[in-house]
């Protein structure tokens, strides 16, 4: 309840704002878009994590007005960095299993697409399987319906819930986020080595696009690229920061 009021309060007060991390492209070794991580400073709790209240947000049926928010601010900003900066670059945004059950999150998606200009494509949304898990029909009509509008999916955590992997035949995704614990263990697993390999060659075939999550190394970083993964994302590439130190330091101006 204590954190429920501090987070109505937080969303009038301006408590909440995003943080941006690159995603690296292998090959070209240059930024091609970033993913959305929301912040919360609380004058009194001090930083809050997401880990910490996005939970109690999805029971309170607040993450849907945090989560719009979040699409929001993140596409506002996109459209601000698309008119300084001459790119083709994308967000990808979180997406709890609660807003794909709002009837209104199509719409609402389409129209902020539309108010700030922004090509579908320029749209990542990232989901765990775990907000696939219910009313799987249901799911597959709101995916395909974002996926009709040319925004892109990408399957979050890959390889820690349930893993089926009808989830990739029967859902349009466009991408593969391999959870960041099996890059955590390249170096002194070959069990991990040959899962991430395994997962990677997956995903080459059936023409998805892979992201290694949690990349903090170098030889992390050698070792999926030469194993074929599209995108690097991780510490060792940059952490999360907010937009201003983003635009600084990946942002080229045109
Ligand atoms: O940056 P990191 O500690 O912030 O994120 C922790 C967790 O919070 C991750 O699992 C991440 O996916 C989740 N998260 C971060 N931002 C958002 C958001 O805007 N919406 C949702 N639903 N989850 C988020
Ligand atoms: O669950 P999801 O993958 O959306 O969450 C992203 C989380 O991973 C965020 O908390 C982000 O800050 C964190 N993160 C991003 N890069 C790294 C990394 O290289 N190492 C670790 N340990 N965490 C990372
Ligand atoms: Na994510
Ligand atoms: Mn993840």
């Amino acid at each position: 309840i204590k954190m429920e009021s501090l987070l109505r309060a937080a969303l009038q007060r301006d408590e909440l704002s995003l943080h941006y991390q690159p995603f690296v492209n292998t090959q070209s070794q240059s930024v091609v878009g970033a993913e959305v991580l929301i912040r919360w400073h609380n004058p009194i709790l001090g930083q809050v994590s997401p880990v910490d209240f996005i939970e109690i947000a999805e029971h309170s049926g607040q993450i849907i007005e945090i989560g719009y928010f979040v699409l929001r601010s993140a596409l506002k900003q996109l459209a601000y960095w698309r008119e300084i900066y001459n790119q083709d670059f994308y967000l990808a945004i979180n997406l709890s299993p609660v807003q794909l059950k709002d009837s209104y999150l199509v719409d609402k998606i389409v129209n902020l697409l539309e108010l700030y200009k922004i090509p579908g494509h320029l749209l990542e949304i990232e989901l765990t399987e775990n907000a696939l898990i219910h009313d799987a029909a249901y799911a597959q009509e709101v995916l395909s319906k974002l996926h009709r509008k040319g925004i892109r999916l990408s399957l979050d955590d890959f390889g820690t819930g349930y893993s089926s992997l009808s989830y990739l035949q029967y859902y349009p995704f466009n991408s593969i986020k391999i959870d960041r614990s099996f890059i955590h263990n390249l170096e002194t697993s070959e069990q991990s080595r040959q899962l991430v390999n395994t997962i990677i060659a997956m995903a080459n075939n059936l023409q998805l696009s892979l992201v290694a999550e949690g990349v903090e190394n170098q030889f992390q970083a050698d070792f999926v690229a030469k194993q074929g993964a599209n995108i690097w994302q991780g510490y060792y590439l940059g952490k999360p920061v907010d937009a201003n130190a983003f635009a600084q330091q990946y942002l080229i101006p045109s």
